[in-house]
């Protein structure tokens, strides 16, 4: 779990990212498939694309990339109390998308570089650090949910 001043940076440095969040939602999308090809695969409706710049005119995909963070922008606004919130996801991701904890991994490194690259003076050690503790929070609970939907992920 998080202390209250660990939520505190997570909250405040979030609160920044929801400025641009359909922005900066696509960028980590087409980060993840670009810099881990077998990502791509999982989508249906983006296997088909080749090229970065081809990403970054989908309006299809920037709109995954928000529907992504305002799922996430959700979760982290619970504090860690987000069972409620967790459930249908785990679920989805389970059994309907099939995607690894090792995926989770992935989209986390991601999603901390991208908010340091944009927000390098409020992003700082102390945050980076609070934002992984509240990513490595929702995967392992999320690990655990696929575990009870009978998913090793
Ligand atoms: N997805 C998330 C979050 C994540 C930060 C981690 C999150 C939050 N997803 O067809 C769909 C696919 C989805 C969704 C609809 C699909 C394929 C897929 N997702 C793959 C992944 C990967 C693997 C490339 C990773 C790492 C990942 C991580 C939120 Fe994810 N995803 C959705 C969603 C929401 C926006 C939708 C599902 C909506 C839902 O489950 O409603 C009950
Ligand atoms: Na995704």
């Amino acid at each position: 779990q998080l202390s209250d001043q660990e939520w505190k940076h997570v909250l405040d440095i979030w609160a920044k990212v929801e400025s641009k969040l359909p922005e900066h939602g696509h960028e980590v999308i087409i980060r993840l498939l670009q810099e881990h090809p077998e990502t791509q695969e999982r989508f249906e409706k983006f296997k088909h694309m080749k090229t970065a710049d081809e990403m970054k005119s989908s309006e299809e995909m920037k709109k995954h990339g928000t529907n992504v963070f305002a799922a996430l922008g959700n979760i982290l606004k619970q504090k860690g109390n987000h069972a409620e919130v967790l459930k249908p996801l785990a679920e989805s991701h389970a059994l309907k998308h099939k995607i690894p904890v090792k995926y989770l991994e992935f989209i986390s490194e991601i999603i901390v570089k991208v908010i340091a690259e944009k927000y390098p003076v409020d992003f700082g050690a102390d945050s980076q650090a609070a934002m992984r503790k509240a990513l490595e929070l929702f995967r392992n609970d999320m690990a655990s949910k696929y575990k009870e939907f009978g998913y090793q992920g």
